[in-house]
């Protein structure tokens, strides 16, 4: 039976897609891959370690387990991406050029990709973001996600391959933490604010940005790569988004959960990588191409949040 293979897949995205695509395929049907051990051990299984960005170790991972489908998640998001840009290009751009390749060479079926609000730059329109618009990034993140979108469509022009992807806003999991993100301030005070009583934000309270729960992510994901092909219009990627809120609003939201909650701003380089991006983003071609659909906003995220988080660390 050919598989479905997830690149990244103990990251914030895969760790949560494995198991989604495992209920629906059949646990033998999904092969988690990434760079490391699943912590804990066997829980992840079946599961290969291998480099995104080694072509061979991939290949031979493909042809093992007769894949026909791919996820490929592993990604330097966007704080990372500044630290380390040689870093972030090679893992985001040479690795998704490998996968295309492949995926072309073994005629697989379908590919899922993704690119971020951060292929937008500071001359985007910043509210309301459409689409066909400008992407003239200022990160080196952004940059790769630019490169890897044209990739796609291209691949998707010249080979047929059908490659899909969505532009994924901020992502809030209490099961996954993010890691080297700008938007990661969405999840980390939710744990501070359990843990502590108090959180220092890395951006200013006015600072607004698009952002998703993860189980909207994860559903949206799924349906676009069981969309027919032929409701597809858009081959870089799609505009995604759910709710769109500013860091004193989401704390605000947070204090009715925990009145005694108190929130501090320090920003940091960060606050120029947020600066650059859109606050909210028009996504109504993914609705009208694929049906997509939020169901979590705000208030459900955060009661949400609150009542997960406080089961994982053991509280009342
Ligand atoms: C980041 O903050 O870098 C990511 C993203 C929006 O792609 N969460």
């Amino acid at each position: 039976m050919a598989k479905t293979l997830v690149i990244g897949a103990f990251g914030q995205i895969g760790s949560e897609l494995v198991p989604a695509l495992r209920s629906k395929y059949g646990r033998e049907g999904v092969i988690a891959s990434d760079i490391r051990e699943p912590h804990p051990p066997g829980e992840m299984e079946p599961y290969e370690i291998c480099d995104a960005t080694d072509k061979e170790g991939m290949e031979r991972l493909i042809r093992r387990h007769d894949v026909d489908t791919v996820y490929h998640l592993a990604s330097l998001l966007s704080a990372s991406g500044e630290k380390n840009p040689d870093n972030a290009w090679r893992l985001n751009v040479k690795s998704l050029k490998i996968v295309l390749d492949l995926a072309v060479k073994h005629k697989l079926k379908r590919v899922f990709w993704p690119s971020s609000i951060a292929a937008f730059g500071p001359t985007t329109p910043r509210v309301g973001t459409p689409q066909h618009t400008v992407l003239k990034p200022t990160t080196m993140y952004g940059v790769t996600k630019v490169t890897g979108e044209l990739l796609c469509q291209y691949y998707h022009l010249k080979y047929g391959l059908d490659v899909r992807s969505v532009r994924y806003p901020g992502l809030i999991s209490h099961k996954a933490l993010p890691g080297g993100g700008t938007t990661d301030y969405a999840v980390g005070i939710f744990y501070d604010a359990l843990q502590k009583g108090s959180y220092s934000c890395y951006l200013r309270p006015d600072t607004r940005l698009p952002m998703m729960y993860m189980d909207d992510a994860i559903r949206g994901t799924i349906e676009l790569m069981d969309a027919p092909a032929e409701r597809l219009s858009v081959r870089t990627s799609y505009n995604l988004t759910a709710i769109s809120f500013s860091a004193a609003e989401l704390a605000a939201e947070v204090k009715k959960h925990v009145p005694s909650f108190k929130i501090s701003y320090k920003p940091d380089e960060r606050q120029k990588i947020a600066d650059s991006w859109p606050q909210s983003i028009d996504d109504s071609q993914a609705r009208k191409d694929w049906g997509w659909k939020h169901t979590y906003g705000v208030p459900e995220m955060t009661a949400v949040m609150i009542k997960e988080l406080k089961k994982k660390l053991g509280m009342r």
